[in-house]
């Protein structure tokens, strides 16, 4: 396969000449070109088979042992003046960016092949989705990219149509942390990768071009890129609403996405859209769509089990690519909180010791296909997209923030959304359970100024009367003995039922100074060891803490300076002042 469309033919040309790549391979996206490749990893160590009667289909890569999480502080917007990349983000000027990266990529793919994946985010019928071409010397990347996306000759045909694509080039390099670099060029729609073949750094089509690149292109054209789950829920009434929710990484948006109604849920259906991103567009009416630009998961894997999440736990005994896991003497997968099995091997296949660390990498992953979960939803590949209800954010907060509040308005929504705030997890390297302010779980991917990306949600609120409904949920608030006051997983289907009947208005609130709060008696807790102290301290807004969170917002917002938006600004003052009763 190759191209007639020049511009990508020399491109390719160009870089195979300068990494001075020993072949090159346009991936057609097929089941015979992934079987190949597959043999082709086996046979030089990059993945290992795991037990083929138990999990079929099912491999096991261990990367470098330096190479397990996304990398924000070598992570770089490269716009031509750095306010644009706004203090949410590293910044190089382009043209030193382009220097260092291109001297990093000289002749660094000697011996290796370039693999050409033509991909399209989205269904490839879409007039939201977006395509891209990711070259790389990774065969690891190629597989993944092949469950992640739409790879292949439909995306390239889509791509000689429009003439339009976002450019990824990619290499391992030496898996040198000390020379890793994850470069954007929003105005070029380009991305330049060295160094890592860590999802997150690598699988360009996700985070780089997904959120960061497309949220630059977002903002140009009037619609959202968003690092949201999407979800249908479906009542025994037959009838489905579909929210988008927002949540820091590691938080359970994968769990969210394929929730199990628990058993005094009967008639109740959850149906998954995606896991990780939303794009989100307003139709003539001025309802908004999402598409999830994904085709599969790369899910965190330990703490899936039957009871935690059944679906993941059935949609990864085959067909899966595992990064990161241990392995039982059976050569089965094998993670922390799996409940059952033994683990044999850790994730760098030393012989496991639980002295030494846990089996799996806590950032462990599964890359799988979305159509294997048993409740993807067919709409995921519909052009147009779900018409969403509710958008919903959220974060790890072991105090402070109340089980669920509803924003008064779209305004006041997008201020409960900038101060979305989290303790952090294992998905990127850094210190873990630290509480660090992520506003729309986008801070590590929005791809400019934050000031810019709030102002651009506070437009929305001019272009229609129809706005979805936003709401603030925390499923992780511990009492002092640090247990979970709520259960969470698939319980949480009850807090979603109060956002779907206050979407229709058939349920009242509490007004609060922070929002409006369901009333405990609106929350069914029927069957579940919650008592009413417990529910009242989920529900309960203590005013003097709230008032200490907002001054630690209003010190973040200042870092953003003149470029605030004034609408956020009155907002916020509207919200001290609340406090102050
Ligand atoms: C992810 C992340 O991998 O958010 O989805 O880090
Ligand atoms: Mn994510």
């Amino acid at each position: 396969m190759t191209t007639n469309f020049n511009e990508l033919r020399e491109w390719v040309a160009d870089v195979a000449e300068h990494t001075q790549a020993a072949r090159v391979h346009w991936c057609d996206g097929s089941e015979a070109e992934y079987e190949s490749l597959i043999q082709q990893m086996l046979g030089s160590g990059d993945l290992l088979e795991l037990n083929q009667e138990t999990y079929p289909g099912c491999y096991l890569h261990r990367s470098s042992p330096t190479d397990v999480a996304r990398v924000e502080h070598l992570t770089f917007v490269c716009t031509e003046s750095e306010a644009d990349a706004g203090p949410n983000n590293n910044w190089m000027a382009p043209a030193e960016a382009h220097q260092l990266m291109d001297s990093l990529f000289a002749g660094c793919m000697q011996g290796r092949t370039l693999y050409v994946i033509p991909y399209c985010m989205g269904p490839i019928a879409s007039p939201y989705a977006r395509c891209g071409v990711e070259l790389t010397d990774s065969p690891y990347v190629a597989v993944n990219m092949k469950i992640m996306t739409r790879m292949g000759k439909a995306a390239l045909e889509r791509i000689e149509r429009e003439k339009k694509f976002v450019r990824g080039l990619h290499s391992i390099g030496e898996l040198d942390p000390e020379r890793r670099y994850i470069m954007h060029f929003p105005s070029e729609l380009s991305i330049m990768s060295f160094g890592s073949g860590y999802g997150g750094n690598a699988l360009l089509g996700k985070k780089c071009h997904a959120l960061r690149i497309a949220s630059y292109q977002a903002r140009q054209e009037g619609w959202l890129a968003e690092h949201m789950l999407i979800v249908g829920i479906e009542n025994p009434r037959g009838e489905t609403h579909y929210l988008a929710c927002a949540f820091p990484s590691a938080c359970g948006k994968t769990n969210l996405a394929m929730l199990i109604p628990p058993e005094s849920h009967a008639g109740w259906k959850i149906w998954t859209l995606g896991d990780d991103i939303a794009w989100i567009h307003m139709d003539d009416n001025g309802q908004m769509h999402a598409i999830n630009p994904e085709a599969g998961y790369f899910g965190v894997v330990p703490g899936t089990n039957a009871k935690t999440n059944r679906n993941a736990y059935e949609m990864i005994n085959k067909n899966t690519i595992f990064t990161n896991v241990g392995v039982t003497a059976d050569n089965e997968p094998w993670w922390e909180d799996k409940k059952t099995g033994t683990p044999a091997f850790d994730w760098q296949g030393r012989p496991y010791d639980p002295e030494v660390g846990p089996a799996a990498h806590p950032n462990s992953r599964f890359t799988v296909s979305a159509k294997q979960n048993p409740s993807y939803s067919e709409l995921a590949d519909a052009p147009d997209g779900v018409p969403i209800s509710a958008i919903v954010f959220g974060g790890r907060r072991r105090e402070l923030a109340p089980l669920v509040y509803q924003a008064r308005d779209w305004a006041h929504g997008v201020l409960v959304a900038a101060s979305v705030a989290s303790e952090t997890t294992a998905a990127a390297t850094g210190k873990v359970g630290v509480v660090r302010r992520d506003p729309f779980a986008m801070q590590p991917f929005c791809g400019y100024n934050f000031a810019d990306y709030w102002n651009h949600w506070m437009s929305f609120a001019e272009r229609s009367d129809s706005l979805p409904e936003i709401f603030h949920v925390n499923w992780f608030r511990q009492d002092a003995d640090g247990k979970f006051l709520w259960p969470g997983f698939g319980e949480n289907l009850r807090v979603l039922r109060w956002i779907i009947e206050r979407c229709e208005g058939r349920v009242g609130a509490q007004e609060t100074a922070i929002g409006q709060l369901p009333h405990p008696s609106d929350i069914d807790v029927s069957g579940l060891d919650v008592d009413r102290d417990t529910m009242g301290e989920l529900l309960t807004v203590r005013n003097a803490q709230w008032r200490e969170e907002l001054g630690a917002m209003g010190e973040y917002l200042q870092g953003y300076g003149d470029r605030v938006p004034a609408a956020l600004r009155t907002e916020y003052q509207r919200i001290v002042e609340a406090l102050e009763n």
